[in-house]
């Protein structure tokens, strides 16, 4: 990476249908094809009930952490983009979905925009994120609050460890 200053940013990844693992190793693999992107460091991937919808199969999640030149919305872009070229299914919002990539923190930025919010507007309410989350970034605050101090209130219930941290690689 040249150029730009460079930002340290989180994303969460997930799915269920489909070969999810497979799906969130080839976007890792993309991302950090990026010249732009680095992927620093990846959680262990957590084997996780569904959350909305509850009626659908237990979804595979992890946390990266990334290295960016990327401005907050091009590194969005650039997930959706991912998310396309794997021809990421998604049939209903809440729903099930083959990968999913979500932007969580982007440096200290704090920011809500149309169609960019971040910190992820959602994620401290989801166990499923702060697990792997907190396994990269275990002093990390969002908005005042420690990952840890939240998920003491929400709870890991049904969260299990289904593979460590190199099941990305070898992709
Ligand atoms: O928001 C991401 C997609 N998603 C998930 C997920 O990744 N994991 C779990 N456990 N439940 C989910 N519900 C939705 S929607």
């Amino acid at each position: 990476m040249s150029g730009r200053n460079s930002v340290r940013a989180y994303i969460g990844l997930g799915g269920n249908i489909g070969d999810p693992r497979a799906n969130m190793a080839a976007a890792l693999g993309l991302l950090d094809d990026d010249p732009a992107i680095s992927v620093v460091a990846v959680s262990p991937l957590y084997s996780t009930p569904p959350w909305g919808i509850t009626d659908q199969p237990d979804f595979l999640n992890a946390a990266a952490e990334l290295q960016t030149q990327l401005a907050p919305r091009e590194l969005l872009q650039q997930c959706l983009e991912t998310e396309a070229k794997l021809h990421r299914v998604r049939d209903k919002r809440w729903g099930p979905r083959s990968v999913d990539l979500d932007v969580l923190v982007y440096g200290e930025l704090e920011i809500d925009e149309t169609g960019l919010e971040l910190p992820h507007p959602r994620m401290m309410d989801r166990a499923f994120v702060l697990v792997p989350l907190m396994d990269l970034a275990p002093e990390l605050a969002v908005r005042g609050v420690r990952l840890d101090d939240r998920l003491s209130e929400i709870g890991r219930e049904g969260i299990n460890l289904a593979a460590g941290a190199e099941w990305w690689k070898g992709r």
